[in-house]
């Protein structure tokens, strides 16, 4: 009997400086409600969904850009509404948002996400580990992209969790850039990867064509996917922010590789798909039977090694 799962992309349009937590969640429970009545049982929504994109801004001020765009506590009277639908629903759901928090007597903040069972009960979190960008500011770029500013690296590694009947594991946004974090993931069994992103359409270091951007995008997640034998579901905030913009396609990719399902817009909008999890189990068992087939032996410098160096062979 094949394990049949819901699964939505419960994508965001633009949120702007000037949009509310309260507008943005207002939002998100529409998402929620229409994903949950189209048979979604677990509902990804995007990386740091509750407010506009702020790394794209230089702030001089730590305290106005914690008050405006972190959240101090996970669920918090503004999200409350969110796990309230899950356990109204029975449905689960990964939001992203911005954690700030005290940890070994310092003040701490992340771009983290949270997995969220159908209790309205946080089963997971995930502090984002590849941090893209830049932590000086950049006054002459058309806008900033300051991650490395504003977040620290992730401390809580890649895990997975039993979710929903399923192992399930999260990253966030850049992430998708670097093969090694889905390994680490379904190297622990993972069989879904959650993934919301926030991702510039113009590249800010040179006149990258766009469409150039989003094909990286989907032969990542296709590639990422079929290579790990693992569902993929990353869910874009997208769209016009302040006239930045931010790229969809939205996708929930089956672990053969292919596309199941992707956005059309760059607004609020949810995919579905009714996945079947063992769809893997034949890719798991031969061509990608890790124990059969993997050589960590010859892999040594993949950890060993930060930064490409030229070490040639002398036979
Ligand atoms: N955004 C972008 C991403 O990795 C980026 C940043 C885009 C880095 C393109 C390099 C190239 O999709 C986030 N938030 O990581």
């Amino acid at each position: 009997m094949p394990r049949k799962l819901g699964i939505a992309a419960a994508q965001l349009g633009p949120v702007n400086l000037a949009d509310s937590r309260e507008a943005v969640v207002k939002r998100l429970v529409a998402l929620f409600r229409e994903a949950a009545g189209r048979g979604a049982k677990f509902i990804v929504f995007p990386e740091l969904a509750l407010t506009t994109f702020f790394p794209r801004y230089w702030f001089e001020d730590q305290a106005e850009v914690d008050r405006r765009f972190f959240e101090p506590s996970m669920p918090n009277p503004v999200v409350q509404p969110l796990f309230d639908l899950a356990r109204e629903h029975g449905v689960g759901f990964y939001l992203g948002y911005a954690e700030l928090t005290e940890e070994e007597g310092r003040t701490r903040r992340f771009n983290t996400a949270v997995l969220v069972d159908p209790d309205g009960r946080i089963v997971g979190k995930y502090r984002k580990v590849h941090l893209p960008g830049h932590a000086d500011h950049k006054p002459q770029a058309q806008f900033q992209h300051l991650e490395k500013k504003y977040f620290e690296v992730g401390n809580r590694g890649f895990r997975v969790w039993r979710f929903l009947d399923t192992i399930t594991g999260m990253l966030i946004c850049n992430d998708r850039r670097w093969p090694e974090a889905f390994r680490v993931l379904t190297l622990q069994g993972a069989e879904i990867v959650a993934l919301g992103f926030n991702t510039p359409t113009e590249n800010l270091h040179y006149p990258e064509p766009p469409a150039l951007r989003v094909h990286h995008h989907l032969i990542m997640a296709q590639a990422m996917a079929f290579q790990n034998a693992t569902w993929l579901v990353e869910t874009a905030k997208c769209g016009f922010e302040d006239g930045f913009r931010m790229f969809g396609h939205s996708l929930i990719v089956a672990p053969t590789g292919e596309i199941a399902v992707k956005s059309a817009t760059e607004e609020d909008e949810v995919v579905f798909f009714n996945a079947d999890i063992d769809l893997a189990a034949n890719l798991k068992r031969t061509m990608f039977n890790y124990a059969a087939h993997r050589r960590p032996e010859h892999y040594r410098l993949i950890v060993e090694r930060v930064g490409a160096e030229v070490t040639p062979s002398s036979d």
